[in-house]
């Protein structure tokens, strides 16, 4: 059985997750709205693989014999400004991400709760692989900026992304 303090966690993590999805859903909306149709793509796989990480936090809790405790979700904004902008947003939104399931590791630690720090594992190693994705995102953009053809190209090239 799940202890109250990790389960109250993971339901907040559930919550996050959840946040993520909305905000790249809304991102994407926000780059189709551009003729971005690339990197809207590449945003909606994003807020579908965030819509996963939450369901596997559900998963698990349910094993675990916990409660799953559903939250308002926080609405995202509705503006992002320029491509550029929307991904540098993307890195910073991941950026505090990994803070959170860092904490979260660390809570599982001091609860010597073994099976939930085996579980959050996988989020801590899928930070490291979000991070990098969008940081090499990031900096490709930066390089060819938003004016010329080659931002056009990086769009192309992101609406290849798989699902999943
Ligand atoms: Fe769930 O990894 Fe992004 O936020």
């Amino acid at each position: 059985m799940i202890s109250r303090t990790m389960q109250d966690a993971l339901n907040a993590q559930i919550n996050l997750e959840q946040a993520s999805a909305q905000l790249y859903l809304a991102m994407s909306a926000h780059c189709e709205g551009r003729s971005f149709r690339g990197f809207a793509h590449w945003l909606r796989v994003q807020a579908s693989e965030e819509t996963a990480h939450a369901l596997k936090l559900v998963d698990f809790l349910l094993d675990r014999g916990g409660k799953l405790e559903l939250q308002a979700i926080m609405a995202p904004p509705t503006e992002f400004g320029g491509v550029i902008q929307v991904f540098e947003q993307t890195l910073e939104h991941e950026k505090k991400i990994t803070a959170r399931i860092s904490a979260l590791f660390e809570l599982a630690r001091s609860e010597k709760d073994h099976a939930s720090e085996i579980a959050l594992q996988w989020y801590v190693t899928e930070q490291v692989e979000e991070e990098s994705n969008v940081g090499q995102i990031v900096d490709q953009m930066h390089a060819v900026g938003d004016q010329g053809g080659a931002i056009w190209y990086l769009d192309s090239r992101m609406g290849k992304r798989g699902k999943g």
